[in-house]
């Protein structure tokens, strides 16, 4: 396959744009894709977006396409609106609109799904080797999933891990599976604390927990009891702290998670809870309550009870945090697992 690349600039608008394409490539050509890629300010006075149009001159459309990338300096583009969807899909590559159609029963959200076929396209036409859908997938999606490093795991320097998240998501379950990992994979000392500065929920299920590791629990009701329960597990290597579960779509819930954050120090982790069966528009809201929150890491649960996994993709590159445990089942400590992108997929091609 030939390719060519031409640079094209100037003050124009987005019809313009179609009309410097099909002046330099010819009257077949066909847009398939643009992008707003670079925004910049000249002095502060006013913004400038540069467009990236992947462009196909198309005689018997798709087949015959030759893939071309035009750079379009756009002064006109509104970059804060979203890209308008493509009616020139039919001229994808097959593999492309697969690829397409999955993300979007997924639950991808339409804004991510753009992003990652670009980057798919650039994979597509980059290879001299035609990549399976599989294959493009994985390296579309690995950009998202960043810091591969943390994965299944606190961060390095952790001492208190703390668990936040709304009412029933997982949270204590999931403690008593990692905590159950430290203390018997890793051969750490271990301490639970169970902090519910409202007295709304039972302790009962925590307690039951640190019976079953052998490992010491405190309880707290206030910040100064908080306090004095990270001391007296000061012993331990890692300190779980479950939090009562809240209902986080009420702002004042999230404010009043002050009286933990003022124990925050560089030992300190949050890790945000979200079930992976609750509704993309409620993950939305509360992600925005979250905004200010020095959240470190994520945790999924119920990875057992959906089929699409869309949330993964939106939540990770919302926050852009990595995922450090994943709840597939109600078992513990065995239902624990580790993201891994190539499962996932699989899961999204082919249920589970
Ligand atoms: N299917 C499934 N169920 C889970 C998973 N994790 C937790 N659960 C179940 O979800 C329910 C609530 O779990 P908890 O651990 O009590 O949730 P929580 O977030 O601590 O709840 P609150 O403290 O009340 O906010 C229980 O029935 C758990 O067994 C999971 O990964 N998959
Ligand atoms: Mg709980």
């Amino acid at each position: 396959m030939s390719r060519e690349r031409k640079e094209i600039s100037g003050q124009n608008d987005c019809r313009s744009n179609e009309k410097k394409v099909r002046q330099a490539f010819g009257e077949n050509a066909v847009i398939l894709h643009k992008k707003t890629i670079v925004e910049k300010r000249w002095f502060g006075l006013r913004n400038v977006s540069e467009i990236e149009v992947i462009a196909a001159l198309s005689l018997e459309p798709t087949k015959q396409a030759e893939q071309k990338k035009e750079r379009v300096i756009d002064q006109s583009v509104d970059v804060t609106k979203p890209v308008a969807p493509s009616s020139f899909d039919h001229h994808l590559p097959e593999v492309i609109i697969q690829m397409k159609s999955l993300l979007e029963r997924q639950g991808v959200k339409e804004r991510l799904v753009n992003v990652v076929i670009e980057e798919a396209l650039k994979q597509y036409y980059r290879q001299s080797e035609r990549q399976s859908l599989d294959e493009l997938l994985k390296t579309s999606l690995s950009p998202f999933f960043n810091d591969p490093l943390n994965v299944g795991r606190l961060k390095e320097s952790s001492k208190v891990a703390v668990f936040l998240g709304p009412t029933g998501v997982g949270k204590t379950t999931t403690i008593a599976k990692v905590a159950a990992m430290y203390k018997l994979k890793q051969n750490k000392t271990i301490g639970l604390l169970r902090l519910d500065t409202y007295r709304i929920a039972a302790v009962e299920q925590l307690m039951t927990y640190s019976k079953i590791l052998n490992v010491p629990i405190e309880v707290a009701y206030s910040a100064d009891d908080y306090k004095q329960a990270l001391e007296k597990l000061s012993h331990v290597d890692i300190i779980f702290v479950d939090t009562a579960g809240r209902n986080y779509l009420v702002s004042d819930h999230v404010t009043a998670l002050e009286a933990i954050v003022n124990q925050t120090n560089e030992h300190t982790e949050y890790l945000l809870t979200l079930s992976l069966t609750t509704k993309e528009t409620d993950l939305d809201q509360l992600l925005e309550q979250f905004r200010d929150f020095p959240i470190h890491q994520l945790v999924f649960t119920k990875l057992d009870e959906t089929n699409t996994y869309g949330s993964l993709l939106n939540v990770t590159n919302e926050l852009n945090k990595p995922i450090a445990f994943i709840g597939n089942g109600q078992d513990v400590p065995e239902d624990l697992t580790m993201f891994d992108l190539s499962t996932i997929i699989k899961f999204m091609q082919k249920g589970r």
